[in-house]
């Protein structure tokens, strides 16, 4: 029995939901279709499009894949990733994020302040160094070299929530960060039309987190993992709990195996909630070399944005419970 159930929704929530493409995909005879760009959350709508003006003239994946998610980096309006995201517990804005090619090539950056587009910087190191993950000051260092401009990325209204947060606080209070209203990571997925895959997820991470938390989002295996000759999945939600099972691995070698990627997104929920006792809130994205797609969550209001066929459509998923 399905456990999900995916509707267009055709307007009233601002960001044009539906828009349709120039172009039709390409469907070959063995049913396998290109373009297809899958991306987490309703900013995935604008960063789909971004994408698909690069899949859309015959563009590489990993170029529609970082063109996509630096438009909610770079949207002081998303309040989750890049600029205008909110800050940890000392006021501080610290960015993660990564990148990941058909060749298991791959590049990332934790806990990087400053830059707006660390997904960029994520490539750099993919493409420039021998390394994959770089952090804090020896990232921001490195991003300096490669040319990045430095800037504020705390806004206004970022800076009032988190003073709102600061002035609630009392002894009783732990040092769990409030999971609520920031779970908004994007991660995406890409098929050009030449079949290949790639991948890349991007967040500011949970609001009021501990200074130099890192999450999911910039861990290879966690937050996103492409593979060229299966397919590539992303996640979104509290970190921890992706990290701890490995989350878009899983869904990759469940696919690997011959689950469907709608298969291997809920196999994956229901390994976060077997290993996670307080069930806390996941959400998986997946997208095969074929171009099938797959969405799973285990919280109510998880949404993804698919351009497929000529059309961008956000698409709400019905939660495992
Ligand atoms: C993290 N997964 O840092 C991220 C948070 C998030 O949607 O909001 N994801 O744990």
């Amino acid at each position: 029995m399905p456990t999900r159930r995916d509707f267009l929704i055709t307007g009233g929530i601002g960001l044009g939901a539906v828009v349709v493409g120039k172009h039709a995909a390409t469907a070959s005879p063995s049913n396998r279709t290109a373009p297809v760009v899958i991306s987490t959350w309703p900013h995935g709508i604008p960063a789909n499009e971004a994408a698909w003006k690069v899949l859309d003239s015959g563009g590489y994946a990993l170029d529609a894949v970082e063109a996509g998610v630096r438009v909610p980096e770079g949207d002081p309006e998303v309040m989750s990733v890049g600029y205008g995201g909110l800050p940890d517990e000392d006021g501080v804005v610290t960015l993660d994020s990564c990148i990941m090619d058909e060749k298991w090539r791959c590049g990332a950056v934790a806990f990087v302040r400053n830059f707006k587009h660390p997904v960029s910087i994520a490539r750099k190191v993919m493409e420039r160094t021998r390394h994959i993950l770089l952090v804090g000051e020896g990232a921001e260092k490195f991003a300096r070299m490669m040319g990045f401009q430095e800037e504020n990325l705390l806004t206004e209204a970022a800076r009032r929530r988190w003073l709102r947060w600061k002035a609630n606080l009392s002894e009783k209070d732990n040092l769990l960060p409030a999971v609520e209203g920031n779970h908004d990571t994007i991660g995406m997925v890409a098929l050009d039309t030449h079949y290949r895959l790639a991948g890349a997820c991007t967040t500011s991470g949970l609001s009021n987190k501990l200074h130099g938390r890192v999450g999911d989002s910039p861990i290879i295996g966690a937050g996103l993992y492409v593979d060229g000759e299966v397919g590539g999945a992303s996640a979104t939600g509290v970190g921890e709990a992706v990290i701890r099972t490995a989350g878009s691995f899983l869904i990759v070698e469940k696919m690997r195996e011959g689950m469907s990627p709608q298969e291997a997104c809920e196999e994956a929920i229901r390994r976060v909630m077997k290993m996670n006792p307080e069930n806390p809130h996941v959400a998986f994205i997946a997208l095969d070399k074929e171009g099938n797609i797959g969405a799973a969550t285990n919280y109510d209001k998880f949404q993804y944005a698919l351009y497929r066929d000529g059309t961008n459509s956000l698409h709400t998923v019905t939660p495992i419970r």
